[in-house]
């Protein structure tokens, strides 16, 4: 495609033979190696459809020990591998660039303990989000974690991308949930680093190296996630913000009044809202008005219904009569929250939907982020949409520009404008996405050289042929060695 064709591929690598083929079918078994034309354009192509590789080749594995004998032999031949997951990532990490090898983790879904005691999950990475969250909820446990890709995203892939979504602001990253993992090098060693303990400073925590290090050190083949207990009053309110001051003072006056309670603090402005209305099937604004600039879903989750109520009442009451809020619903059912939760979670779909999209999830001061929104709306005027939303509550904006075809001269408009923004107000250029390929060459917008040169050394070390996820990142001019 056309982004791959600004980068060459690596020429240290081997290419794909039919003794490699048949090795790989001593290791998996036939029907585990997988060279079906519609399988490997699916997973040659991310979720967006921005990004196309080439690989003539798709292994399944089932074990840690299978995983390790492709490494090995990977390594030794000196073929580049790419991880897959749910192939739901947003920065063209997940797919192939040139005719790397894919290996994909769906055949590694069992879930191995849970301790109802602790609330600690032991599992294999192919897990898919979704099916913990049934899983957890039938023993009265929820996930840290939760995003709108939870239907096809696994465990291993929110791991490798260090996830975010719609609850860290309630429960933090999974730098802090995950307990443990396992890992497989790319020579092959498998890395046991599977407890399950909160407290363990017996030396360098090495688990941290492998969680949003996008597969470019090692496959993750299982984890240990702490879960919290199921608490059994939420409520969900759908507000209205007339300009964005007001939704950058509401987030800090329900941090104060609903501090140990709050669960989620999520905003999308009315062009978002538009998009969402116009592409997705079944969706409507539960307050319909012209005049509402901005939408923010503030969740809360408690022990105690009448209080959590009462207080979320309260709370919504004043910032209505202090003009915070110009109107509001609060979810009277379970179906009612998840409408809510829909508009939300579906603006990636409804963008997708809309025709080409350029993504940016950046770090920002709270109350610099949407200025960004504003000054790129007036770098581009009428050539294409700006819409902003994203997780207010850990300072994320998602600036999204959506136009009707991908364009040299939109892009220009965007970058390096947006980059040199970031960077001049010290936010990242990547809050949750990670760097994939898309902003392996960025990295310095938001890291100092002598740490990329460092990452670049750790890389060298771990994988010291470059095999996994190659021109992925790390800058181009560190991630190739010849
Ligand atoms: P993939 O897309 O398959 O892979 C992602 C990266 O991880 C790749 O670099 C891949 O090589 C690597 N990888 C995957 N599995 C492994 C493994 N087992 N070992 C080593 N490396 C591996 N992200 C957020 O942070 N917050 C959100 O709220 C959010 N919402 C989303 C909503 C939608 C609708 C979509 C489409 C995406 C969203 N994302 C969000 C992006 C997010 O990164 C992914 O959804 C998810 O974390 C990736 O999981 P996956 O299994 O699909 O991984
Ligand atoms: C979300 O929060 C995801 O919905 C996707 O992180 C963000 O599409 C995006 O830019
Ligand atoms: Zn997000």
């Amino acid at each position: 495609g056309s982004i791959a064709t600004k980068i060459e591929r690596n020429t240290a690598f081997s290419t794909l033979n039919s003794d490699d083929v048949s090795h790989f079918k001593e290791i998996l078994g036939e029907k585990n190696v997988i060279q079906d034309e519609d399988v490997l354009l699916t997973a040659n192509t991310d979720w967006m459809r921005k990004y196309k590789g080439f690989s003539k080749l798709l292994l399944q594995p089932r074990t840690t020990n299978e995983i390790s004998q492709i490494l090995k032999y990977c390594d030794s031949r000196h073929l580049a591998v790419v991880p897959q997951g749910g192939n739901t990532g947003l920065v063209g990490g997940s797919v192939p660039v040139f005719d790397e090898v894919i290996v994909n983790m769906g055949s590694m879904n069992n879930i191995i303990t849970f301790d109802k005691v602790s609330g600690i999950l032991v599992c294999e990475a192919g897990c898919i989000l979704e099916n913990l969250i049934s899983f957890l909820d039938n023993h009265g446990f929820i996930m840290p974690l939760d995003l709108g890709a939870k239907g096809s995203c696994q465990i291993g892939g929110n791991v490798s991308t260090n996830a975010g979504g719609l609850r860290l602001v309630r429960y933090g990253s999974l730098h802090g949930n995950i307990l443990g993992l396992e890992a497989v090098l790319a020579n092959g060693n498998v890395l046991d680093m599977l407890g399950s303990l909160r407290k363990d400073n017996t030396g360098y925590d090495l688990k941290h190296l492998f969680i949003g290090s996008e597969g470019s050190l090692g496959i993750v083949t299982k984890v240990s996630i702490l879960t919290p207990p199921k608490l059994s009053s939420v409520n969900l309110a759908f507000l209205a913000c007339s300009d964005y001051l007001s939704c950058q003072k509401l987030l800090l006056e329900a941090k104060r009044k609903l501090g140990e309670i709050l669960s989620a603090f999520e905003f999308l402005d009315n062009q978002s809202m538009d998009l969402v209305l116009n592409h997705l099937e079944g969706v409507r604004n539960p307050l319909p008005s012209s005049m509402h600039n901005f939408y923010v879903l503030i969740e809360t989750t408690g022990s105690d219904e009448s209080v959590d109520k009462e207080k979320l009442e309260a709370f919504l009451l004043r910032s209505m009569e202090g003009g915070l809020i110009s109107d509001g619903v609060i979810a009277q059912d379970i179906n009612q929250a998840s409408s809510f939760w829909r508009i939300r979670e579906g603006v990636p779909e409804a963008l997708m939907k809309a025709g080409a999209v350029y993504k940016y999830d950046l770090s920002l001061p709270v109350e610099k982020m949407y200025d960004l929104v504003e000054e790129i709306r007036l770098r581009l005027g009428e050539t294409a949409k700006v819409i902003g939303y994203g997780h207010l509550g850990d300072g994320n904006l998602h600036l999204n520009i959506s136009a009707p075809h991908y364009d040299d001269m939109i892009l220009a408009q965007i970058e390096p404008y947006v980059y040199e923004w970031t960077s001049k107000h010290c936010g990242s250029i990547s809050a949750e996405h990670g760097l994939g390929l898309m902003k392996a060459n960025k990295i310095f917008y938001s890291k100092s050289p002598e740490t990329v040169q460092l990452m670049g050394s750790i890389k060298k070390l771990l994988d010291p042929n470059g095999i996994l996820n190659p021109y992925k990142v790390l800058p181009h001019t560190l991630s190739s060695y010849h």
